[in-house]
């Protein structure tokens, strides 16, 4: 009995198949977690959420942008670009079972048992983890209510930057889409920036950090699980932050980690 946690596939499904044979995932005992962004750009999008629908007692996941995006255009809201590659899911029979399952998808999920919280993005250091998973479940009760389309459409707004100001309910739900999808550096108050996404190493902009470094510490030790950063190839240089996007759909490497054996795994992209 293992738990897994699986970083940004992107519809690299053939490397994820044989990541899951590598660490010999057994539907049936173990349990992995993705870090969001099962879709998009990679080349079996369909294939991917096809198999996450069929498995989905064995596999949790978190929704990550391209998930909500994928949404987005499945609404009308957004027009699909050639590079995303959804041609073949959004002709899918099956379209309105995809549409259903990523619209119950939580942004957050905290593993108790293994003090343990994922998301795609991070946890706003405006947030204890009371507020974040607060967040997380007012944008899902959206999501899975008749309004969804009206979030999915307001959702694009930087604006979206500072919890601390965001004076209405669906200002602090598109904060918190933003900060648990897009988040990557903040600026000294907390606040989003979404332009920025090189590795902390290359930035040279003092007014910004990395999320991890600024996160709120709490009196439980956390292990922070996320994916959706691929310029750090997995490296926050804190422990207790788990960095599972090593650009697998960018050449590079799908990664798995376990969370009893504090283990990894990788599989090169073909
Ligand atoms: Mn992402």
């Amino acid at each position: 009995m293992a738990t897994y946690f699986i970083g940004d596939v992107q519809g690299c499904y053939d490397e994820f198949l044989l990541l899951l044979k590598k660490i010999k995932f057994d539907h049936r005992r173990d349990t992995l977690y993705l870090a969001g962004d099962m879709i998009g750009r990679g080349p079996k999008s369909l294939e991917m959420l096809s198999y996450l629908v069929q498995y989905q007692d064995s596999i949790k996941t978190v929704l990550g942008n391209h998930d909500l995006h994928f949404l987005a255009i499945c609404s009308g809201i957004k027009q699909a670009k050639e590079s995303d590659l959804f041609t073949a899911l959004l002709a899918s029979s099956d379209l309105p079972i995809f549409i259903d399952y990523l619209r119950k998808q939580p942004l957050l999920i905290s593993l108790s048992q293994h003090n343990i919280v994922l998301s795609h993005a991070g946890i706003s250091p405006q947030w204890t983890l009371g507020v974040a998973a607060k967040m997380a479940n007012d944008v899902s009760n959206i999501l899975t209510s008749s309004d969804y389309v009206q979030l999915l459409t307001q959702m694009y707004d930087n604006e979206c930057s500072n919890f601390l100001t965001a004076s209405t309910p669906i200002h602090r739900a598109i904060f918190a889409i933003n900060a648990l999808t897009r988040m990557r550096y903040c600026y000294h108050d907390g606040s989003l920036n979404f332009t920025q996404n090189c590795a902390p190493e290359l930035s040279n902009d003092s007014s910004l950090r990395p999320w991890f470094d600024m996160v709120l510490s709490c009196n439980q030790p956390t292990t922070y699980v996320f994916g959706h950063w691929a310029s750090l190839m997995g490296e926050t240089h804190r422990k207790n932050f788990i960095a599972l996007d090593t650009g697998c759909l960018w050449g590079n490497h799908l990664t798995a980690w376990c969370a009893e054996y504090n283990q990894y795994f990788v599989q090169k992209r073909l």
